[in-house]
């Protein structure tokens, strides 16, 4: 075995982190030489097999418990390295030596996630993507476990197992799996009001993300940060996609799920293996205490968003994913995050929901990794020195010196190692319980929702009246899916009062959309306000992203114009697209003119839901053999529903009519490559309105 990769643990001891077994030969796990990999040892040719067989039992005993727990919540994750670098210092702020100069730079290792679902299942259901990044920085690992929407759905950590009892698959039935359109879900929603503004922003666009490069993240929570002279600031932490945000559309996100289980996995590996390395700027939004004290709500209330109109998003970051994994389990599966995890100079603050999450993640990591020594798994392991006076344990990797075990002693008076000692300046120091919101100092101790917590109509008002008419529709589409899955009426009911404290029309549509009467509307305990609104909070009010990063699928017959397909592949590798080529069978294709290429793709494999855009490069005679095939046609009337642009060769018109797509701004000429690129990030949303009935 040959280390690759060595992390140092200043101990003057190495880890091996990776390994490469090339050329090698194979033993058991005790290294005894193994003679024949293929058949157990039995008595005769074919008599029973022996108990003796030790390389066999060690065999089937290890693959026995290759499995660990999945997680309760966020079971399946994709995971990337990469590297953070400081744009902006901020020592005023923090006293982390990360942030103390710009061009500053350490590793980092990001995992994204579903939430519902288990680890097998799919990656584009309707859910909210978590947005974890570990950050190995030269005084400690520091764990921002965020999420891709400002808010979560409740102000309690109280509160956390029923939610996810609730959404996870129902307890008697085993399911659904990995999707909130059920009974046991709502009823909660309907029940808590406080799930509302993250109900929202699950039944928005924001819950079927186009792909994990395409997403904003959040921190959420206020959190401080501490500076040299202890004097600490509220921050909360965002992510900004460089590529932009954007999202899939809800039939998409549904075809996906048959089309390709793995459509965001493979997305984020395949764009890092082949250099288009995705990229977050990071930003805080700084909190003046005396602006806080005036909004109707409390920065403490991680069900709340503080809007970048009124504190704008300071750019301090940016990070760089450019290393796949190597190996799934013992990076993805093993990784272990803690919001727990900071280092001297960012603290916590008082939101109930991140003092619970302060217990469970070390907690839940014990019961997955098996041991309190999960820290030693390379993944999890700081990449600066660690020390300390934690012996023994399961499965204990070091083998520490010395007879130092304890804290005080004077062995290094006696000429021993003594071990280590608290730095009484460098360490951490836990931020003193200011009361820099204003708010009274506690001094009881209460099972109390603060009342600044009780508005929870608001903010949802605010974030769906900040969206264009077509997101809205998009969350009343959503709302009367969800809703229509729902076999309790009574919790329809329930769910249609609260929305008419959101908004009327909201409410109307939806009830409208599932033909029901308006209920009268629920009793809230706090009566809402009218925020104003929040261009930030849609993304369809931001600016078309560019094209770079996106995929463009071009199927190819038989006979078609070789120099057209070189000029759409230049054209998208220009602007740092990919492209797949696509024929009716893989292995070749004869353009006109007689020259043979292969294809990367068949038809059949790659429906037009895993491109973002499309192009029918055919001859006559290709085109009219397509008219017959049922997937070439479903790949463009999909392709036209999803609102996508699509270039075409003049040949190819009757097989574009029979799919239904009809002429408009996004259908273009093959011949005109430039164009079709650059709607490649966009979509004809003036399409949708004669293809989707409107709710
Ligand atoms: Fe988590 N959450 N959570 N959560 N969470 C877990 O930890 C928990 C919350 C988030 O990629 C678990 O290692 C409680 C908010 C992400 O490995 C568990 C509460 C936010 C991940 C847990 C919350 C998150 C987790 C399950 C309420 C966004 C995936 C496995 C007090 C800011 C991390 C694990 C990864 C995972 C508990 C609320 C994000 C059980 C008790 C709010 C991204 O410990």
């Amino acid at each position: 075995m040959t280390a690759a990769f060595t992390a140092t643990r200043g101990n003057g001891d190495e880890l091996q982190e990776t390994v490469s077994d090339a050329g090698t030969r194979l033993t058991t796990n005790m290294g005894i030489p193994v003679s024949d990999n293929q058949n157990s040892l039995r008595l005769g040719a074919r008599g029973p097999t022996l108990l003796e067989d030790f390389v066999l039992r060690e065999k089937i005993f290890h693959f026995d418990h290759e499995r660990i727990p999945e997680r309760i919540v966020h079971a399946r994750g994709s995971v990337a390295h990469g590297t953070f670098e400081v744009t902006k210092a901020i020592p005023e702020l923090t006293r982390a030596a990360l942030f103390q100069k710009a061009g500053n730079s350490c590793d980092v290792f990001a995992r994204f996630s579903t939430v519902a679902g288990g680890a097998g299942s799919v990656d584009t259901p309707r859910d909210i993507r978590g947005f974890a990044v570990k950050f190995y920085t030269p005084e400690g690992n520091w764990d921002l476990v965020g999420n891709n929407t400002p808010v979560f759905f409740i102000q309690d950590a109280m509160k956390f197992p029923d939610l996810v009892h609730s959404v996870k698959m129902e307890a008697d039935r085993g399911y659904p799996q990995a999707a909130s359109a059920h009974d046991t879900f709502w009823d909660f929603v309907s029940l808590m009001p406080e799930t509302l503004h993250n109900v929202m922003w699950a039944m928005s666009d924001r819950a079927i993300p186009r792909s994990l490069r395409f997403m904003e993240g959040f921190g959420i929570h206020t959190f401080r940060m501490v500076n040299a002279e202890g004097k600490s600031t509220f921050v909360r932490f965002h992510w900004k996609p460089r590529l932009g945000v954007q999202s899939l559309l809800w039939d998409e996100s549904a075809k996906l799920q048959g089309a390709d289980n793995d459509y965001h996995r493979r997305d984020l590996f395949e764009a890092i293996a082949e250099g288009g390395f995705p990229q977050w700027d990071l930003g805080i939004q700084v909190i003046d205490p005396a602006w806080a004290e005036k909004q109707p709500y409390d920065v403490l209330d991680a069900t709340k968003l503080i809007p970048e109109e009124e504190v704008p998003v300071q750019l301090i970051g940016t990070m760089t994913l450019n290393r796949n994994v190597d190996n799934h389990f013992a990076e993805n599966e093993q990784v272990a995050f803690c919001p727990s995890n900071v280092p001297p100079g960012i603290d916590f603050s008082d939101d109930p929901l991140l003092q619970g999450r302060l217990f469970s993640y070390l907690d839940t990591q014990k019961s997955r990794l098996g041991t309190a020594n999960f820290h030693q798994i390379p993944i999890n392991a700081p990449r600066c020195p660690m020390h300390n006076f934690q012996r023994d344990g399961m499965m204990q990797m070091q083998i520490p010196k010395g007879r130092a075990s304890y804290e005080p002693n004077s062995l290094d008076k006696a000429g021993e190692v003594g071990g280590p000692r608290a730095d009484t300046r460098g360490g951490f120091i836990t931020a003193r319980p200011v009361t820099d919101l204003g708010r009274e100092a506690p001094t009881e101790k209460l099972r109390i929702r603060a009342e600044t917590f009780a508005d929870h109509y608001s903010q949802p008002r605010m974030f769906f009246r900040s969206l264009t008419d077509v997101e809205q529709g998009h969350v009343v589409s959503a709302l009367v899916f969800e809703l229509s899955k729902v076999a309790l009426m009574h919790v329809r009911e329930t769910v249609l009062s609260h929305l008419r404290n959101i908004d009327e029309t909201l409410a109307q549509r939806v009830a409208d959309g599932m033909a029901m009467a308006l209920p009268a509307a629920a009793e809230a305990a706090v009566a809402p306000v009218d925020l104003p609104v929040s261009d930030k909070l849609s993304i369809l009010k931001q600016p078309v992203p560019a094209p770079k990063g996106r995929k463009l699928g071009i199927l190819v017959t038989d006979g078609a114009d070789g120099a057209v397909v070189d000029a759409l592949k230049a054209a998208a590798k220009a602007a740092e697209a990919s492209v797949m080529v696509l024929a009716p069978k893989v292995g070749a294709v004869k353009l006109a003119g007689g020259t043979e290429i292969a294809a990367d793709a068949q038809l059949d494999g790659a429906p037009s839901v895993t491109f973002d855009a499309l192009a029918v490069v055919a001859s006559a005679e290709g085109a009219d053999q397509l008219t017959r095939h049922k997937k070439a046609l479903d790949w463009l009337s999909d392709g036209f529903a999803h609102l996508k642009a699509i270039a075409h060769t003049a040949e190819a018109q009757p097989l574009l009519d029979k799919a239904g797509v009809s002429k408009d701004d996004f259908v273009l000429d093959a011949g005109n490559a430039q164009g079709l690129i650059a709607k490649l990030a966009d979509r004809n949303w003036d399409r949708e309105k004669t293809i989707w009935p409107a709710l």
